[in-house]
């Protein structure tokens, strides 16, 4: 498989062409956008409409202890109009958003732009009418339905915040966040249909909100019109309101450092920090990105598969194609419902042009057989991407040769939550490819290595470390919510000057990099982030259980899966019905995406004297790698380790 990651895949020639970046242009904007950001970023905002236009353009420090991030910091704007009303001149009648139902039998909607401004002003005007005002914030638990993209847009219209909480997550998950934020208004809809089943996300958010201030309000869009409780005065039927109110509402206008969203990410330590994103610098990233990573030019219809939940929804299905004036086509349903062809058979029947899912995805795909994909047209893609995860070099040759049939290039996007946007990715018009490699970073970023022992810059053209970046980008995220303190912790301290990732990377001798996975304890599972502490103190929840720690193990289809080590309380004994037990609990606590691939049960877990839980033994052990242990002499009990091998072994 060596071989596979070595091969290079050079541009198309037509595609450089007709690209908006070719190798040429690629070199002189980057070099532009390190020697002068001011001037480079200063015309880069030009694609936003202004309300008051900036005079100041970056405005960063990355000094720990003064950490502060602006962009265009004078500027005035509203990310809503952005995004729908200035393009309605010019393409009030074209689809912004195709909705592609769970069902392929229920007909898929084209909603136009100008439908979507009537829809957004409509929803802004229930929430006004909720007394939502601006910088109050807005939790949004919904379906992947065009409701939650009104939803969005609807609170950055007036200037609301709004915390998009995934669908799958449990009701004390969504109590967390509507607490930690302190939200006003909690958006849902009746039921969830995905995949021919349906999540009771009203049900859910009733119990979320029995953990809450009884000042919430519950906005609820009856999607499927499932029976569901109904509280007199706190429940509010969004679709009959929506009938009733005003079809214009004015778009607030907002400082571009006015917070746009709050999205809850999972760190090594704690409960998930809510990552807050910004309203200018955000937007002219998120558009500018989608624009030349996917090279859209006007009239693609562009399907990016991620859920709204996550920050790729934000920024690839919402914000940067609306603010391009492009289509983007919203799946509510899931890859291999009715069968395993649903992806192909979405982009036979939209004509989709780009496509970007995650690695797990395609895994996923490509383990039912080729037969599913080959039978479709494919012939309207031109580009495919992937992200969320290092894609592993013979999923990628599967993608080129299956989906893409050799004729399109695949943009292999590194970015996090924290970002905002894509930062290191090949432009598909000017960068040849290697399958497993996010190749060059993208304009104004400035990747460094760093070596992990004394924090020092490895300036080596082939070398490997950890990722940092060393200056800021407009895209990147201002602070944690109500905890400054920890962004500055996180992201600053251990590294200082620098933008620490929490990556490992690998630069190679053309100076492409590769990403090799996290090095704290965050696990990436499907692409979802996972903070080991958050399964861990779920499981110590549970009244049998003493102790327990997790760590990631390689897993062929999600890429990590989820192993917890458990320790039960004195007079416990385990069993399968135990398992099981555990299983379920994760997930009530924390939701599905969390719940343990494998248990095992330890009696005792290694430790440091100082009562530190040694995670890379229990990572190797995991692995079924005994051989390379390392050293074990600093264990408070060395032999819980021999213990745990032999238990481990047995199983098989
Ligand atoms: C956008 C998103 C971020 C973490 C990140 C890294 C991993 C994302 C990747 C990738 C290798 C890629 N990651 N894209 N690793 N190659 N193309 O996924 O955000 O959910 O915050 O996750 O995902 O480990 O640090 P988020």
């Amino acid at each position: 498989m060596a071989d596979q990651a070595h091969t290079i895949h050079p541009v198309p020639e037509a595609f450089a062409t007709g690209a908006h970046v070719d190798a040429a242009r690629y070199a002189e904007m980057y070099q532009a956008s390190i020697d002068d950001p001011d001037g480079f970023w200063g015309e880069q905002g030009k694609r936003l409409d202004w309300i008051k236009p900036y005079t100041k353009v970056q405005n960063t420090t990355f000094e720990f202890g003064k950490v502060d991030i602006r962009w265009y910091e004078d500027g005035v704007l509203n990310v809503a109009a952005n995004c729908i009303d200035r393009h309605l001149a010019t393409r009030a009648e074209q689809t912004a958003i195709i909705f592609e139902p769970d069902n392929p039998e229920d007909p898929a909607q084209h909603i136009t732009y100008r439908e979507l401004h009537e829809k957004v002003c409509r929803f802004a005007n229930v929430l006004l009418a909720q007394g939502v005002m601006r910088g109050d914030r807005v939790v949004i638990y919904m379906p992947m339905i065009p409701e939650a993209a009104y939803a969005m847009l609807a609170c950055a219209r007036i200037g609301a915040i709004h915390s998009v909480v995934f669908a799958g997550f449990s009701p004390d998950a969504l109590a967390n966040r509507i607490n930690d934020c302190g939200a006003k208004v909690v958006i849902t809809a009746d039921t969830a249909p995905r995949g021919g089943r349906k999540t009771a996300l009203k049900s859910n958010a009733d119990a979320a909100l029995l953990h809450c201030s009884d000042k919430v309000r519950c906005l609820v869009v009856k999607h499927t019109g499932d029976q569901t409780t109904w509280i007199e005065g706190r429940d509010v039927d969004v679709k009959a309101q929506m009938a009733s109110v005003a079809p214009d509402c004015p778009a607030r206008p907002m400082n571009a450092e006015d917070p746009l969203f709050i999205l809850y990410t999972s760190g090594s330590t704690g409960r998930p920090k809510g990552v807050v994103h910004s309203s200018g610098g955000y937007l002219v990233f998120a558009a500018m990105t989608h624009q030349y990573t996917f090279d859209y030019h006007d009239g693609d219809v562009f399907w990016c598969s991620a859920d709204v939940g996550w920050v790729t929804g934000h920024s690839y299905i919402v914000y940067g194609p609306l603010a391009n004036g492009a289509t983007t086509l919203m799946f509510e349903g899931v890859p291999t419902y009715p069968d395993a062809g649903r992806f192909w058979a979405i982009c036979d029947k939209h004509k989709v042009n780009q496509f970007y899912t995650a690695p797990t995805a395609i895994r996923a795909l490509m383990g039912q057989g080729p037969e599913w994909v080959d039978k479709y047209d494919l012939s309207t893609l031109k580009l495919l991407g992937t992200v969320g995860e290092p894609i592993n070099p013979e999923a990628w040759v599967w993608y080129d040769e299956h989906v893409g049939r050799g004729r399109c290039p695949i943009v292999d996007t590194w970015w996090q939550t924290e970002t905002g946007g894509h930062m290191i990715t090949p432009l598909p018009g000017a960068i040849p490819t290697k399958p497993g490699s996010a190749t060059k970073p993208f304009f104004g970023v400035q990747p460094v290595i760093l070596d992990p022992t004394d924090g020092h810059e490895l300036t080596e053209t082939a070398t490997e470390g950890v990722l940092a970046i060393k200056d800021s980008w407009p895209g990147q995220m201002r602070t944690v919510w109500g905890d400054h303190e920890r962004f500055q912790k996180t992201y600053f301290e251990q590294y200082k000057g620098y933008y620490f990732s929490g990556d490992g990377c690998r630069r190679d001798a053309d100076g492409d990099y590769w990403i090799t996975g996290r090095v704290d304890d965050v696990i990436n599972v499907s692409g979802h982030r996972m903070g080991t502490a958050e399964v861990e103190s779920a499981l110590v929840a549970h009244a049998k259980v003493a102790e327990a720690a997790v760590v990631g193990y390689p897993h062929p289809v999600k890429g990590q899966g989820i192993y917890a080590y458990v320790t039960l309380m004195n007079g416990i004994d385990p069993s399968d019905s135990l398992k099981s037990e555990l299983e379920g609990w994760v997930r009530t606590e924390i939701g599905p995406i969390a719940k343990p691939d494998l248990i095992q049960w330890a009696p005792g877990l290694p430790k440091t004297r100082s009562g530190k839980i040694m995670r890379r033994i229990l990572r190797k052990i995991a692995e079924n790698d005994y051989g390379a242990l390392g050293d074990t002499s600093t264990l408070a009990d060395p032999s819980v380790v021999d213990e745990l091998i032999e238990n481990r072994m047995n199983r098989g």
